[in-house]
């Protein structure tokens, strides 16, 4: 069984798999560490990571990247609206709010969600995976930004689930950082509590954690981020600053033609790079536009003026991060700098006067979330044995839950799983009913939330309730905040107790001193079920009732299925393009390899009309590749095999009888 970690980036993907002598990141088809989150759609072919990313120019409508940013968000949402202006491939509302990406392949136009094309990104990922593992593999765990929403985290399950894979956890970004970063160091133990400060900052987004080391355990403090600042906006600085000039200097507007706005944003981000390790960058784009070539020229100075803004924004998430921690800055031991998009020089500096010290840079920038995804993975999987550590994450968002629409039944205002405590995590509902009632989980701070997300998580119908149970019968609701960070019901019961008289008023006095048992407030949260076992010598009877789940903006299992289905078809087509392109590979080289033997090897063994006869065939086959034979079925080019070697099959058969003979008789002369 493999063990295995994902990074699904906005532009990168990193896959690493625990093997027995450590975290090994695995090579893509070419030969290359980390794989863009890109998926592509040729006019008869499917293309996923660097096959998309090479295909962008040439069908810049139909190929998708940062999908992430996308999944299981509405069409109408401002950061959303926001996205989908800088992205050259179409997209559409669908009836029920979610986003939908239009484009034609094989000759018909096609309406994907997010979740169906972040399938495709882990469809590829799985096979690069099993590839070099050479099994089939289905559990792994995925990194997940810790600013996503319940609704998000269930679409990447969705979309893996698509793809056959089953996460054992999605883990935090900065969490699995964390945990590659704190694993192999012991030295923790004497010193108390080690507090670490992790940014990571992506191509488009930034995210802080504090996290809290001691000898076999991590506690994550704290997670801040901003969900819409990484790399590509230092980027975007570069691409508006040389649109404007070129408007100026060549009288053309990149941003009324795509494939000059995808090139000049491409050599935009090459600049940023360059500029990360150069005082200074050159551009240089051969025919931009209108024929036109473009040259140019800043200088990193420059480039840090003109950014000023968004590197003062980085600092607001480590703000966040430091105080929700609780920590003051000389209770941290170090700060770690991880995320690619962190390479800017600038931001080292503006991180450093921020926390008054230099950020560390030990940690593999790039690969470090997979490392730690596959580290959890292989401490979650029962076939390995890892170093006993505990990972205990801390809630991003506060979740509460209301029922009836009646008030919030928790202990503190409201919010049952309150920001910042930790999870995974259980809670005990207790509560009177009488017949089925309803319950709902939402996000309990609005200016928590990234901008215009709905608080609505989702609700469930508890019952119907058997008949023998009388009046107000009592029901306790197992709540938890699980692994992944989505909220479930995990169980519902009915409790019925048999007991003496003055127990039953002890324990209805007990009960309302944590909270009353009125209809208005009428349940209490426990954050375990001891106070249930303590209880014992009792008659406690539990009657097991269903639970209906059903989750605002989410997909259902048929729809998940469905697009299981469609992506397996997608991949038989994906094959089917495979198998065609590998015979027409056949007929060519039979072609060179006959051609050769005919003058050669062969000469003797064909009359000469027999030769004119193939030459010719030969040449007539070429010609054909190269024109009408450009782009034919797979049974167009088989068949085509099949009639040369019907041609070839008498001689290259003279030829073999003559050689079984000569080696018969060298066999009679030893
Ligand atoms: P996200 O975390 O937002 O989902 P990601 O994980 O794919 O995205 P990374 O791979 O960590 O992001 O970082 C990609 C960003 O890093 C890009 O914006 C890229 O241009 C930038 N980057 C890579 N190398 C350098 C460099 N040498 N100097 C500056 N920026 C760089
Ligand atoms: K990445
Ligand atoms: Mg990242």
């Amino acid at each position: 069984m493999g063990v295995v970690g994902f990074d699904i980036g906005n532009e990168n993907c990193v896959i690493a798999v625990v093997k027995q002598r450590g975290v090994d990141v695995l090579l893509n088809d070419e030969s290359k560490r980390e794989t863009p989150a890109v998926v592509s759609f040729s006019e008869k072919q499917r293309l996923v990571g660097s096959a998309g990313a090479a295909s962008a120019l040439m069908n810049p409508k139909s190929t998708i990247s940062q999908i992430k940013r996308l999944i299981g968000r509405k069409f109408k949402e401002v950061d959303v609206q926001n996205d989908l202006k800088l992205f050259p491939f179409e997209t559409c509302e669908s009836h029920d709010g979610v986003i939908l990406v239009r484009l034609q392949y094989l000759g018909e136009t096609h309406a994907f969600t997010p979740v169906q094309i972040l399938g495709m990104l882990f469809s590829n990922l799985k096979q690069i995976t099993e590839k070099d593992l050479n099994m089939p593999i289905s559990d792994c765990v995925i990194g997940i930004p810790s600013y996503f929403t319940d609704l998000q985290r269930r679409a990447y399950l969705d979309a893996a689930a698509i793809a056959g894979l089953k996460p054992l956890r999605l883990m935090h970004d900065c969490t699995a950082t964390a945990l590659g970063y704190g694993i192999y160091k012991i030295d923790f133990s004497n010193v108390g509590a080690t507090n670490v400060v992790f940014v990571d900052i992506g191509h488009c987004d930034t995210q802080v954690c504090v996290a809290s080391f001691e000898s076999g355990h991590m506690k994550i403090l704290s997670h801040a981020f901003d969900a819409s600042l990484g790399g590509r906006d230092f980027d975007e600085v570069l691409f508006c600053y040389f649109a404007a000039q070129f408007k100026e200097q060549y009288n053309i507007d990149v941003y009324t033609n795509i494939k000059a706005s995808i090139r000049l944003r491409a050599s935009c981000e090459k600049m940023k790079k360059v500029l990360s390790a150069n005082a200074e960058a050159p551009i240089n784009i051969e025919c931009l536009m209108d024929e036109k070539d473009v040259k140019g020229f800043i200088k990193r100075e420059e480039f840090e003026q003109l950014s000023l803004i968004l590197l003062e924004r980085i600092s607001v998430p480590c703000q966040k991060a430091l105080a929700d921690s609780g920590l003051a800055l000389d209770s941290i031991h170090s700060v770690e700098l991880v995320g690619s998009g962190s390479r800017i020089p600038a931001i080292t500096r503006m991180l450093a006067s921020f926390f008054k010290r230099e950020p560390g840079r030990t940690i593999n920038a790039s690969e470090c979330v997979a490392r730690g995804c596959a580290l959890q993975c292989a401490m979650l999987s029962p076939v390995f044995r890892v170093r006993e550590f505990e990972v205990q994450d801390s809630v991003p968002y506060s979740i509460g839950f209301s029922f009836d629409k009646g008030p919030i039944c928790t202990l503190s205002n409201g919010v049952l799983f309150p920001k910042g405590k930790p999870f995974p995590s259980v809670k005990i509902l207790s509560l009177h009913r009488s017949s089925s009632f309803h319950m709902e989980a939402f996000y309990a701070d609005q200016s928590e939330l990234p901008n215009g997300v709905s608080t609505q998580i989702s609700s469930f119908m508890i019952g119907p309730f058997p008949s023998s149970f009388g009046e107000k019968a009592k029901v306790k609701v197992r709540v938890q905040l699980n692994l992944h960070g989505i909220v479930n019901v995990q169980s519902a019961s009915l409790i019925s107790e048999s007991m003496d008289d003055s127990e039953t008023r002890r324990d209805a006095s007990s009960t309302s001193e944590v909270n009353a048992k009125s209809d208005h407030s009428p349940a209490v949260a426990n954050d375990d079920e001891v106070v249930d076992k303590a209880r014992k010598g009792k008659n406690i009877k539990r009657l097991e009732i269903p639970v209906d789940e059903s989750v605002y903006g989410g997909m259902t299992k048929t729809e998940v299925a469905d697009a299981g289905q469609k992506e397996l078809q997608l991949a038989e087509q994906d094959l089917k393009m495979e198998r065609t392109k590998d015979k027409k590979n056949a007929v060519e080289s039979y072609v060179y390899e006959m051609r050769e033997k005919i003058l050669n090897a062969y000469r003797n063994f064909a009359t000469d009309t027999e030769r004119e006869i193939i030459s010719r065939n030969l040449q007539e086959t070429e010609d054909w590749l190269y024109d009408d034979g450009d782009d034919e079925t797979e049974s167009v080019y088989s068949e085509k095999l099949e009639d040369l070697k019907k041609l070839f099959d008498p001689i290259e058969n003279r030829y073999k009888e003559e050689e079984a003979r000569a080696e018969a008789t060298r066999d009679l002369l030893k």
